[in-house]
């Protein structure tokens, strides 16, 4: 098997003005879609399109703001014709629908279908790809001092919960991803355990996908306070991840997370 078939890269490109990792550096749909085509050309297998920051205090963006953010993006990866699968990182129904309508075919919902009653029946019957990523709380207050008793099983429970609730929904299982929410109410404790047990998620039998990147449990471990300089940092997370089973690694810088996998 070639490297590329054991691992899934998904490359991130944040169209929000206010991202803690490249927040304005992609407004511009043209500059977004360039983007977007140099992670793919780097090895990424998915491209993910994101209109609404979920870094920790950001405040909520409407569906027409997020819809006319990324919309113009996916329409013109689409029409690029690349290989690589296009995701919406949304937790909208109608975005995600207009997404798809516009040719992604993948929706990451870090809601994990908690944030739009109508999410789980559009994803059933789209037939596209879904993460169900795990949140405490909301972004606005997630990091106000986020407790477990066992952070493990915790993110577990709630994961095998939500993957009940979709295939109940009528989303076809093989389709559903599951991801613990790095830095989604959690302590860098609880992200390095998440990681270090990341072997009892991977036991739910459904792909893990990781999203470690630039994170901030990166600097407080690394010392390193730009979030661009915590590429290194990323790529070991990322690799440690894949050991424990991991197979998705949702990074903004693409090369060196597929070189270090690979
Ligand atoms: N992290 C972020 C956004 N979406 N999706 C999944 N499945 N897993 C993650 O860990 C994840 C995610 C946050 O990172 P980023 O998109 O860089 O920042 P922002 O939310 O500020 O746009």
């Amino acid at each position: 098997m070639t490297p590329a078939a054991q691992f899934r890269i998904m490359g991130v490109v944040n169209v929000t003005p206010d991202s803690f990792s490249d927040g304005g550096r992609y407004i511009q749909p043209e500059k977004a879609i360039s983007h977007g085509l140099e992670l793919a050309a780097e090895g990424a297998a998915i491209v993910d399109i994101g209109g609404e920051s979920t870094r920790p205090g950001a405040l909520p963006v409407g569906a027409a703001e997020e819809l006319r953010r990324v919309l113009p993006v996916i329409a013109g990866l689409t029409a690029a014709g690349t290989a690589e699968r296009i995701s919406v990182d949304t937790s909208k129904a109608q975005v995600a629908s207009e997404a798809l309508e516009a040719g992604a075919t993948f929706v990451n919902d870090v809601t994990a279908l908690r944030g739009d009653p109508e999410m789980a029946s559009l994803v059933a019957s789209s037939g596209a790809d879904v993460c169900l990523m795990h949140m405490l709380a909301e972004p606005r207050t997630m990091q106000d001092d986020p407790r477990y008793e066992d952070v493990v099983s915790e993110v577990k429970a709630f994961l095998e919960e939500r993957l009940q609730f979709a295939v109940r929904e009528g989303v076809d299982e093989e389709r559903i991803l599951l991801d613990p929410g790095i830095g989604f109410g959690k302590t860098a404790a609880h992200n390095l355990e998440l990681i270090d047990r990341l072997d009892e998620i991977v036991a739910l039998g459904r792909p893990v996908v990781i999203g470690a990147s630039r994170k901030s449990f990166i600097g407080r471990i690394t010392g390193r306070q730009d979030p661009f300089d915590r590429v290194a940092g990323t790529a070991a997370v990322n690799v440690l991840a894949y050991e424990r089973g991991a197979r998705v690694f949702r990074v903004h810088d693409v090369a060196p997370s597929h070189d270090a996998l690979a």
